[in-house]
């Protein structure tokens, strides 16, 4: 779609903004209101605003821990606070926002009552550890649409807790050698890159599409002993001759590992470990918004058994495990686990 003529006639402009993108986009939906590309364009701010503190880390002083740890135990880093910060004040300009739910905020916060029917759930800053190192890091989130229909003042962590086959939208911004904006409505996946000459995130790329198959696997083999026996023998079997051999990158930010598995393919894992063994990733504001992305650009999404987007979450923050990338890639490793686990079964009956 030749989108500099699909807005109000030709334009002399050799670029198009994401806020005319979802516009033109909502285009497409009779009934769409604006509403979602105003809660949209609070995001594309705060982004914008992170991105400008992330750059000038080391100038301004952000860089390193900010003395506090977050609910998890892990040390907050400053830049962690103030991308929690500032996502909530863009957000809550936004009069249909509902609920904000973040890995930073220990419980959904409420910052409306029924006029607010959208649900916004973040990862403010993941990979923040690698901030000091000068490793990209990411922005990730997630839209909900809100059961106002029964709005009761009820428990807001019921609202929150829904399935990731239910999200409206996600995405992630990753702040690596350019600030790339990448987001799906359920219409395929597109990219915008900040231009800081024009302020603006402007079209990349649309209706991204992840390979079929890629000879690239991404995990931290540190982990590997506690790895289950299907995914150790799946890696083995990555680095023979007869497999490719495959090559290895890790990058340890999920949100620039999976960037370029969007873009060129291969299979990203983080499966159980000794350390954390349900998977280390949290589901409502990593693996989710992820795995729908990947499925938009044709990708798949699993726990190792169950698709990640089918998971009923029990809480704000719980983790899973996660296997997503190529959908060729992603179903070998399931044939892997799920043969392995039959032989563990014989071996346990
Ligand atoms: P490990 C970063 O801390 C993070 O949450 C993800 O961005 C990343 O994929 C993962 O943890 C890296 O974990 O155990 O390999 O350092």
């Amino acid at each position: 779609m030749d989108l500099e003529h699909n807005i109000d006639g030709p334009s002399n402009r050799r670029f198009v903004t994401m806020e005319e993108h979802i516009i033109s986009q909502q285009r497409n939906h009779p009934t769409a209101t604006g509403g979602f590309s105003w809660l949209l364009s609070g995001i594309t701010l705060a982004a914008r605003i992170i991105s400008a503190k992330v750059r000038r880390a080391g100038i301004i002083e952000v860089l390193g821990e900010a003395g506090d740890v977050n609910l998890h135990g892990e040390q907050q880093q400053k830049l962690d606070i103030l991308s929690n910060r500032t996502l909530e004040e863009c957000l809550g300009f936004r009069e249909n926002v509902g609920i904000l739910a973040s890995e930073e905020l220990d419980e959904p916060k409420v910052i409306r009552g029924s006029r607010g029917k959208y649900i916004v759930i973040f990862d403010p800053l993941d990979g923040s550890s690698n901030i000091d190192v000068n490793v990209s890091v990411g922005t990730i989130f997630a839209v909900y649409e809100r059961d106002t229909s029964n709005f009761n003042g009820s428990d807001p962590l019921m609202d929150v807790l829904q399935p990731g086959v239910k999200q409206l939208a996600a995405g992630y911004i990753v702040y690596g050698s350019s600030t790339v904006l990448t987001y799906t409505t359920g219409e395929g996946v597109h990219m915008f890159t900040l231009d800081p000459s024009v302020g603006a995130f402007v079209l990349a790329q649309e209706h991204v599409k992840m390979p079929e198959t890629g000879k690239m696997f991404s995990v931290n083999e540190g982990n590997w002993n506690s790895f289950p026996r299907g995914v150790q023998e799946y890696l083995k079997w990555c680095k023979t001759k007869e497999a490719g051999p495959y090559t290895a990158r890790y990058i340890g930010s999920l949100v620039a590992d999976f960037h370029r598995t969007l873009l060129r393919g291969g299979i990203f894992l983080y499966p159980p470990t000794s350390k954390a063994p349900k998977g280390k990733l949290r589901l409502m504001y990593e693996a989710n918004p992820i795995a729908f992305l990947a499925e938009q650009a044709g990708g798949k999404a699993t726990d190792g058994k169950q698709r990640i987007l089918d998971k009923q979450p029990e809480s704000l923050h719980e983790r899973t495990p996660l296997v997503v990338g190529s959908k060729g890639e992603v179903e070998l490793v399931e044939e892997f686990m799920h043969r392995h686990a039959a032989q563990e079964a014989l071996v346990e009956g």
